[in-house]
Order: C-alpha cells, then sequence, then structure tokens
C-alpha cells in the first residue's frame, strides 16, 4: 500500500490557517478513498509559489527529510501544480508526486462502474496526462499509474501522443453516441415533473433519494464519491403528484475541470430539470464553502439561473440552538430553503412539500375536451396530469385537469380540445 505524505501550501492570508486544516483533512479524506496510508504532512503559507518548485527551497528539505523518516512513497499536493513543477519536484525527492486534481481522477477511475461513467473517465484521464507525458515517460519505471492502478496503466504510458490522441477521438465520438441514444429514451418521459439532486459529496444527496422513492437499490456511503452516475427514480408526492427525481455525482473543491468536461453530457441532461435540489451537510462546519463550490460548479455548467431549491440535510446533527441560529441565518440570503434529515422519521417531509409546491406551481388547471371514443387519449391524460374532474357531454368527455405545458401541448397535438384554463 502507498504511504502518503500531504504537502499544503497555500498563498497567505487571513483565514488561511484555519482553511488549510479544513482542506488537507478533506485531502485525507480522498487519499484513504483512494486507497492510499497518510503517514505526514508538511505545510507552508507562501507569499507566491515559487516557479520551479512550487515549495520554498527549505521546505523542499523538509519534505525529503519527512520522505525518509516516515518511508513514504508518494507525495500529494493539495494545490495544483504545473507540470514542469511535478516533474522538478520528483527529481529532487525521488518520489512520485500527484495533485489533488489527479488523486481525484484515480479515486474516480476505481469507482466508475458504467461502461458511459469508464468512458468519461478515461478521456478526463487522458487530457489530463497529455500535456504531462514526458513525466510520466522518465518515470515509466519507477511509478505506476495510480494508486488504485485502475488509471491507465504502463501499457498505455508506453504508446505516444498521437496514440493518446488518437483514443481521446474514439472516446468522444462513442460518448456521443451513448448521450444520443438517451436523448431518445428521454423524450418518452416528457411531461413528468423532474427534479435533480445537486451538492457537495457526502452530503446525503443518495439518502434523500433512497429515503423518498423507498429505492434499497440506492448506494449510501460515508465515502467521497460513492456515487458517480446518474440514478433516476419516480417518486410519489401524493395528491397523485409525481416527480422525477435524479441523484448526480458529488462535487469537491477543486474539482478536476477535464473531469467536469466530460461528465458534462451526462449532467446536462440531470441538469435539464425543472427544479435543482441543492443538498448541503448543515452538520459540516465549513458547509458555506461547500455551497460556493457547488454554485461554482453549476455556474461552470451554465445552469446557474435553473429555480434552485436549498435543502439542508442531517440537521439531526445539531440541536435546537444550532438549528434556530442557521435557520435565522439563511432566512434572507437563500429564501428558499427547507431543513431536513435524511434519516429520522417523516424527517425529509419538508422536501416532499417544497417539491408538491413546486409541481403545482408549473402545473395550471386547464378545462379539456377529449373524443369519447379516444380512451387512449383519456388514459394518458390521467397518467400524465392529476386529474380534478371528468363528465361526458355532447359525445366528449370534458375534463378538468392540473398539467404542465408540456403535456397540455402533446394532448392538444393529438386531439384534445382546450376550452378554459387558469
Ligand atoms: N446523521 C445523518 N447522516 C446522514 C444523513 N443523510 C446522509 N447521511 C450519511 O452521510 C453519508 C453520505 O451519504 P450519501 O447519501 O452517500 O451522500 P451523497 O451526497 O450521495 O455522497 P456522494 O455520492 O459521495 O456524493 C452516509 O454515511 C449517510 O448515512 C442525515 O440526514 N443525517
Ligand atoms: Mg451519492
Amino acid at each position: 500500500m502507498e504511504r502518503a505524505i500531504l504537502v499544503g501550501a497555500p498563498p497567505k492570508g487571513a483565514r488561511a490557517r484555519q482553511q488549510l486544516a479544513e482542506h488537507l483533512g478533506e485531502l485525507a479524506e480522498l487519499a484513504d478513498t483512494a486507497g492510499a496510508i497518510v503517514v505526514g504532512e508538511v505545510t507552508q503559507f507562501l507569499d507566491r509559489p515559487n516557479p520551479g518548485t512550487y515549495l520554498g527551497k527549505g521546505k523542499i528539505e523538509e519534505l525529503r527529510a519527512a520522505i525518509e523518516e516516515r518511508g513514504a512513497t508518494l507525495v500529494i499536493f493539495d494545490d495544483e501544480l504545473s507540470p514542469a513543477q511535478a516533474r522538478m519536484i520528483e527529481q529532487l525527492i525521488g518520489r512520485r508526486v500527484m495533485d489533488r486534481a489527479e488523486l481525484i481522477l484515480d479515486i474516480f477511475a476505481t469507482r466508475a462502474r458504467t461502461s458511459e461513467a469508464k468512458m468519461q473517465v478515461e478521456l478526463a484521464q487522458l487530457e489530463y496526462m497529455l500535456p504531462r507525458l514526458t513525466r510520466m515517460w522518465t518515470h515509466l519505471e519507477k511509478f505506476r499509474g495510480g494508486i488504485g492502478m485502475r488509471g491507465p496503466g504502463e501499457t498505455q504510458l508506453e504508446t505516444d501522443r498521437r496514440l493518446i490522441s488518437h483514443r481521446i477521438r474514439v472516446l468522444r465520438e462513442r460518448l456521443a453516441d451513448v448521450q444520443r441514444a438517451r436523448v431518445v429514451q428521454r423524450q418518452g418521459r416528457r411531461g413528468i415533473f423532474r427534479a435533480a439532486l445537486v451538492g457537495y459529496t457526502n452530503a446525503g444527496k443518495s439518502s434523500i433519494l433512497r429515503a423518498v422513492a423507498a429505492a434499497r437499490e440506492v448506494l449510501v456511503e460515508d465515502r467521497l464519491f460513492a456515487t458517480l452516475d446518474p440514478l433516476t427514480r419516480e417518486v410519489e408526492l401524493g395528491d397523485g403528484q409525481h416527480v422525477l427525481l435524479t441523484d448526480t455525482v458529488g462535487f469537491i473543491r477543486k474539482l478536476p475541470h477535464h473531469l467536469v468536461a466530460s461528465f458534462r453530457a451526462t449532467l446536462e441532461e440531470v441538469l435539464d430539470a425543472d427544479l435543482l435540489l441543492h443538498v448541503i451537510d448543515a452538520s459540516h462546519p465549513a458547509w458555506e464553502e461547500h455551497r460556493r463550490v457547488v454554485d461554482q460548479v453549476l455556474e461552470e455548467l451554465g445552469v446557474e439561473d435553473r429555480p434552485v431549491l436549498h435543502v439542508f440535510n442531517k440537521i439531526d446533527r445539531l440541536d435546537h440552538a444550532q438549528l434556530f441560529a442557521l435557520q435565522e441565518q439563511v432566512r434572507e440570503t437563500l429564501p428558499s430553503s427547507v431543513f431536513v434529515s435524511a434519516v429520522t422519521e417523516g424527517g425529509l417531509e419538508p422536501l416532499r412539500r417544497a417539491l408538491l409546491g413546486s409541481v403545482r406551481n408549473l402545473r395550471r388547471v386547464a378545462e379539456l375536451r377529449l373524443p369519447l371514443a379516444d380512451g387512449k387519449l383519456l388514459a394518458e391524460l390521467h397518467r400524465t396530469g392529476e386529474v380534478l374532474s371528468q363528465r361526458a357531454e355532447d359525445g366528449v368527455w370534458v375534463v378538468t385537469a392540473r398539467l404542465d405545458p408540456a403535456a397540455l401541448g402533446r394532448l392538444q397535438r393529438r386531439g384534445a380540445v382546450l376550452s378554459s384554463a387558469n
């Protein structure tokens, strides 16, 4: 097993010390998830990074001593290193150097299950690797692809840039095919209100889906990046209302942009939802920073103007005073918030009520006339809308129902006549 030393060297600043502890704690969790043992930490507050070695000369010495003392086999930087810096540090300390981005890619590679996720991760890894190829070449003998050994292994490192570029093109094409197929699939689901769970990793997104959809098969784990592939379940809200709820991959600070780029298509489709449920771990001391990170990724994905409901989860871990203080704090800044617990009985009721409200808001009450003989059309109306009343009159069904605009349009195209709406 790899024995890792973590390095955190942020710029000097007011909250630098507290944030550094936070960030290194998270980096340790990431290292653990990737299967490495953390054997030490080296930190420094920088005026600005050394262009050649990132850390100052003395710190490199300290790092070298720590490696010897602890028998470390790997060094993980919290900060992003340029390919040249990583190469230089490796030469000076004689150990493999990874940065946070590379570690996250490594975890994604070991966690990907579906062929689509595997392709997306491989694409991101290859794109990350391409500018660093020479460094990886020189260390071919000494170092493996990644901690989990599931990265692009030696055989791929032995190929040249041309082959990697070719592979990147092939992966892009295959992914485009998979995504086209899914668009077709999705058209069958039009007309049902859709909500997507987004948020920082480990916030409890999967737990919420599991609880509200009573879906035991949803994987919940106290690990980072338990979920990689979007998973959708239909949820009954009561009153004949339904919502399609989708669980998505969690975000994290400094998420490698290659990963965001290659997961973009999957995420875009998900985030094409009517409502985003931004799940926040209310019991986490750094929830505000987590929230900002998630907002940034959403912006990067171009969905920052989508309606959002903030779902403060894990309130079972707060006492009354803490919960009250939190509610006071967000009352003005995030007015559309609910406070829930995915693990206590009835703890998700506020979310269910909020979803019901959103579905109702989007759906308008309409009166429609349908041919008596067209049983199929009537059945579709019952399936996609909430029927409030129905009577036969002058050879037609007169039905009052709550419908969303897409469903209404489709029914009209198939022969339903709108007699009034409000
Ligand atoms: N106490 C408490 N724990 C919770 C709650 N919701 C989730 N958890 C725990 O938090 C951990 C993470 O839950 P997940 O549902 O896997 O989180 P996620 O947001 O899907 O995480 P990723 O898929 O890794 O992004 C698990 O150990 C859950 O049991 C809650 O309301 N209260
Ligand atoms: Mg999950």
